[in-house]
C-alpha cells in the first residue's frame, strides 16, 4: 500500500509490526532457552490483566524509541500521533487486574521464567459515558480496528469439558474409583502476547484463551442437518470468553463466571502440563518446576482440577496427588470485605463440574479430620473452618479451599496481611500460622515513572543515572537533592510540564478545561463506597457552602482542580447515584461564577490506563481515604507517591507503609485507625449524631438535600443522604471533621510552595519500596523459590 493512502491506524499496525518483529527472535530464543534449562518456573493464574497500550512499551523495551521516532519522521510521519490510536486492552476492573500486568513486567525485567494465563475477553470492561451526569456503559470492542500484539494458536486448541455426570467403576485393582462423564465441552483457543524484560532480551509470555465450539459438536449437528442449531451452539461455547464481568471486589456468582474461571485454568493446566513440560515429564516432580501463583479466588477451581488429572487422568492414589497439588499452588487474597469472598453453590458445581465437587468434599472431609484431631472436642471450629458452607445455602468457599491447600497464603499490604491472620482467616492462621505470609503490592516503575512521566525520570537521571528503571531503591540517592534549591526548581518545572500536558488531554479527549494554576487533587479508583468517594463530595460540597454563605472568604480558598475518574459496577445503584451526585456538584460548582478560578470539578468519563498516565504525573495530591480495615492495599496510592505527589490518607492498606516511608510531616494522615473503627462500629455507630453536632457537616448534607445540586428537586439524591445518615457503613460522616482538618493542613503545606516541592521530592526518594520488582523478589524468596535464568542477547539480531 502507497503511505499517502495509509490511514492512522495502518501506520500505527506497521510499526506494532515492526517492533514485535524484533521481539520474535528474542521470545524464541526465551523459550528455547527455557526448553534447554527446564528450570523452575512461575505461572500466574489471572481472570484479569489490566496491560494498558502496548506500543510505548514494547519500544521502550526494545530501546527502540528514538530509532523508530526519527525513522518516522522521515517519513512525515509523527510518532506520537500513533501512539494515541491504540485502543488499551482493558481486560481488567481494577488494582486486581492492573497488579497482574506490573507483576509479569517485573517478571521478565528480573529474567524470571514465568508465564501468565488468563481470559481474551472479546469485550473488556466497559467503556463509561455519562448522559445527564449519569454513567451508561458501552461496550468496549477493543478488537475492532485489529490486534497486532496478539497471536493466535488455533492448532494448539485444548478441549474443556462441562456437566454430565460421575459414575462409579473399580480400577484394574478392584478399587473403587469415580469417572467423570461430561456433558459439554469447549475448545480453548491459546492467543499468546509478548511480554517483554526491560532491556535485557527476555520475553515471557502472557496466553489467554479464547472459546471456541468443538469441531465434534458442530459436525454432529450439522451432520443431523440442524445448521441454526449449529451456530447457536458456536455462540453458545463462544460465549464462555465475551465479556469480562465489570463487578469489582464483589463476587459475581453467575454461572457464566463459573464457566469463565474453570474453562481458563483447565485450558491453563492442560497447555502447561502437555505443552510446556517435556513429553513424559514425571509429574510427581511438579513442584521442581513449577508454582501456580492464584491471584484471588478466580483459579481456584484449578485445584480440583489438578487433583483430578492426576486421579482419573493419571491413576496416581489420593494421597500422591495431595501431596503433589499442595506443593503446587499458592494463594493470594485480595480483599477484606467478607461479602467479596466468592463462594459457588454446591448445587452449581454438581450441575456444571460434578467430578470436582466430588474431590472438593473429599479435600475437605480429610481437613475436618486434621481439624478434629488438633482440636479434640472442638465441633464448633471445625463447622466454621469448614470449606463447605451450609447456609444460607450449602456453597464451597473458595478462599478457604485456597487456604487448605495452598503452600503459603499471602495479603497484599502489612495492615492487610495481618487482618487477615487476625480476622478473615484467623482460625486457618492459628491452626498453621507458617502458611502465612504477607507481599506488599507494587507497580512498575516503568510504565508508571519512566514512561508515564518523561520529564521527572529525565530529571532523575540526570542527578542519579539510570539504574533507578530496574532498580528504584536507588530513588533514596535523590534525598539530599530535596534541599536542593535549583533540583527543586526543575521538580517543580516538570509537575507544571505535566500539568499542562494533562490539560491539553483533557481538551482533546473530553472538551474539558483544567486550570494548570491550581492544585490538582486527584481521586481516581473505582466507585464504591468503602473507598469513600462520598466524603470527598462533602469536603467540596461543604468548601462551596461555606463560600456561598459568607463564611469562608474566597480569596482564603486554595484554587483546586479536583480530578475524579471512577466506573461503577453497572448493578451497584448507590455507586452509580454518587457518580451522578459528583456530576451534579461538579455543573452546579464550575458554573458559579463564584467559584471561577478556584474550585473546579472535573470527573472524565472512561477513566483507564492510558489516561492514568497521563493524570498521575501532573497531580499534586493524591486521595486515599477508604475507611481504615478495608482496602486490601491500594496501588494508585503508590503510583501518586512515586510521581511526586502527596497523600492524604487514612492508615488503611498500603497507605500505613507509604506513610512510615515517607514520614509523618510528608503525608497528610486522618481518620480513625482500624482498632477505633472496630470499637465505634461494635459500640453501635449512628452516624445521625454526627449530623446533630457538627454544623459544617449539617450544612453540607442539607444542601445536597435541598435540591441545590439537582436544580431544586429535593428528592434527587435523597437515597444518597438518607444511607449516610441512617446506616453509613464505611464511617463517612464520622472521619468528616477530621478530614476537613487535613484538608485545611492541605491547605497551609501548599501555599508554601518550596516546601511542599521538597516533600514531593522526598516522596519520591523514599517509595522506591513500592517497585513491583521487589514484590517479585519477596515472592520468589517466601513462596516461589524460583531463579532468574539470563538471556544472552549478543548473538541476537535486529
Ligand atoms: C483489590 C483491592 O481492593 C486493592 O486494594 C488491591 O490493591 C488490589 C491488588 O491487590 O486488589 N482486590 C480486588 O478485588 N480488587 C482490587 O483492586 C478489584
Amino acid at each position: 500500500m502507497d503511505l499517502l493512502q495509509a490511514s492512522v491506524n495502518d501506520k500505527y499496525l506497521a510499526l506494532a509490526r515492526t517492533v514485535r518483529h524484533y521481539l520474535m527472535t528474542r521470545w524464541l530464543e526465551t523459550e528455547r532457552r527455557q526448553t534447554e534449562l527446564q528450570s523452575k518456573a512461575v505461572a500466574y493464574l489471572s481472570a484479569e490483566f489490566l496491560l494498558g497500550r502496548q506500543l510505548d512499551n514494547s519500544l521502550l523495551a526494545t530501546d527502540l524509541e528514538e530509532i523508530a521516532a526519527e525513522s518516522l519522521q522521515g517519513l512525515g510521519i509523527e510518532l506520537d500521533e500513533l501512539r494515541t490510536v491504540e485502543v488499551e486492552p482493558g481486560l481488567g476492573n481494577g488494582g486486581l487486574g492492573r497488579l497482574a500486568a506490573c507483576f509479569i513486567d517485573s517478571l521478565a525485567t528480573l529474567d524470571v521464567p514465568s508465564i501468565g494465563y488468563g481470559i481474551r475477553y472479546e469485550y473488556g470492561i466497559f467503556k463509561q459515558t455519562f448522559v445527564d451526569g449519569r454513567q451508561v456503559e458501552q461496550p468496549d470492542n477493543w478488537l475492532e480496528l485489529g490486534s497486532p500484539w496478539e497471536f493466535p494458536h488455533p492448532e494448539a486448541a485444548v478441549t474443556v469439558n462441562f456437566g454430565g455426570h460421575t459414575e462409579k467403576t473399580a480400577d484394574d485393582d478392584g478399587r473403587e474409583v469415580s469417572r467423570w462423564v461430561p456433558g459439554w465441552s469447549v475448545e480453548g483457543v491459546p492467543y499468546n502476547y509478548m511480554v517483554p524484560g526491560y532491556q535485557n532480551g527476555r520475553v515471557n509470555t502472557l496466553r489467554l484463551w479464547s472459546a471456541r465450539a468443538t469441531k465434534a459438536f458442530d459436525l454432529q449437528i450439522f451432520n443431523a442437518g440442524d445448521y441454526t442449531e449449529a451456530v447457536r451452539a458456536q455462540t453458545f461455547a463462544e460465549n464462555i470468553s465475551k465479556v469480562l464481568y465489570p463487578e469489582d471486589s464483589t463476587p459475581q456468582g453467575k454461572e457464566l463466571r463459573l464457566q469463565q474461571q474453570y474453562f481458563f485454568v483447565a485450558c491453563s493446566l492442560r497447555n502447561f502440563i502437555e505443552d510446556v513440560l517435556p513429553a513424559g515429564y514425571d509429574l510427581h516432580k511438579l513442584p521442581e518446576r513449577i508454582t501456580f501463583q492464584l491471584n484471588d479466588t478466580h483459579p481456584v477451581i484449578a485445584i480440583p482440577e489438578l487433583m483430578r488429572i492426576l486421579i482419573d487422568e493419571r491413576g496416581w492414589n489420593w494421597d500422591e496427588a495431595w501431596d503433589v497439588t499442595n506443593q503446587v499452588f499458592a494463594y493470594t487474597c485480595h480483599t477484606l470485605l467478607p461479602e467479596a469472598l466468592e463462594v459457588w453453590p454446591t448445587s452449581l458445581l454438581e450441575k456444571l463440574l460434578p467430578r470436582h465437587l466430588e474431590i472438593i468434599y473429599r479435600i475437605n472431609k480429610d481437613f475436618l479430620a486434621r481439624v478434629r484431631e488438633t482440636y479434640p472436642g472442638d465441633e464448633m471450629r471445625a463447622r466454621h473452618m469448614s470449606i463447605i458452607a451450609e447456609s444460607p445455602e450449602r456453597a464451597v468457599r473458595m478462599a478457604y479451599l485456597a487456604t487448605v491447600t495452598g503452600s503459603k497464603v499471602n495479603g497484599v499490604a502489612a495492615l492487610h496481611s495481618q487482618l487477615l491472620r487476625d480476622k478473615v482467616l484467623k482460625d486457618f492462621s492459628d491452626m498453621e500460622p507458617e502458611k502465612f505470609t504477607n507481599v506488599t503490592n507494587g507497580v512498575t516503575p516503568r510504565r508508571f515513572v519512566r514512561l508515564a512521566n518523561p520529564g521527572l525520570s529525565g530529571l532523575i537521571t540526570e542527578a542519579i543515572g539510570d539504574g533507578w528503571v530496574t532498580d528504584l531503591d536507588r530513588l533514596s540517592e535523590l534525598e539530599p537533592l530535596a534541599d536542593d534549591s535549583g533540583f527543586l526548581s526543575r521538580f517543580r518545572e516538570v509537575k507544571a510540564a505535566n500539568k499542562a500536558r494533562f490539560a491539553d488531554v483533557m481538551e482533546a479527549r473530553d472538551g474539558i478545561r483544567v486550570d494548570t494554576g491550581t492544585m490538582v487533587d486527584a481521586m481516581v479508583k473505582r466507585l464504591h463506597e468503602y473507598k469513600r468517594q462520598m466524603l470527598k463530595v462533602l469536603h467540596i460540597v461543604s468548601l462551596y457552602e461555606q463560600v456561598k454563605s459568607g463564611a469562608l472568604p474566597i480569596e482564603k480558598v486554595t484554587p483546586r482542580t479536583f480530578v475524579f475518574g471512577a466506573k461503577a459496577a453497572p448493578g451497584y445503584r448507590m455507586a452509580k447515584e454518587i457518580i451522578a451526585l459528583i456530576n451534579a456538584v461538579g455543573r452546579t460548582v464550575n458554573d458559579d461564577p463564584a467559584m471561577q478560578g478556584r474550585l473546579t470539578i472535573v470527573f472524565p468519563p472512561n477513566y483507564n490506563v492510558t489516561l492514568a498516565e497521563k493524570l498521575i504525573p501532573a497531580a499534586d495530591l493524591s486521595e486515599q481515604i477508604s475507611v481504615a480495615g478495608k482496602e486490601a492495599s491500594g496501588t494508585g496510592n503508590m503510583k501518586f507517591a512515586l510521581n511526586g505527589a502527596l497523600t492524604i490518607g487514612t492508615d488503611d492498606g498500603a497507605n500505613v507503609e507509604i506513610r512510615e516511608l515517607v514520614g509523618d510531616e510528608n503525608f497528610f494522615l486522618f481518620g480513625m485507625s482500624e482498632p477505633e473503627v472496630e470499637r465505634v462500629v461494635s459500640a453501635g455507630y449512628e452516624p445521625a449524631s454526627f449530623y446533630d453536632k457538627n454544623a459544617a457537616l449539617r450544612r453540607a448534607l442539607d444542601l445536597i438535600a435541598s435540591g441545590a445540586f439537582s436544580d431544586g428537586r429535593r428528592g434527587e439524591f435523597e437515597p444518597i443522604v438518607a444511607n449516610l445518615l441512617e446506616q453509613d457503613r464505611f464511617l463517612v460522616l464520622a472521619d468528616f471533621q477530621s478530614y476537613m482538618d487535613a484538608q485545611a493542613r492541605v491547605d497551609t503545606a501548599y501555599a508554601d510552595q518550596d516546601a511542599w516541592t521538597r516533600s514531593a521530592v522526598l516522596n519520591v526518594a523514599r517509595t522506591g519500596f513500592f517497585s513491583s520488582d521487589r514484590s517479585m523478589r519477596d515472592y520468589l524468596d517466601r513462596i516461589w523459590h524460583a531463579e532468574p535464568v539470563s538471556i544472552d542477547v549478543s548473538s541476537m539480531q535486529g
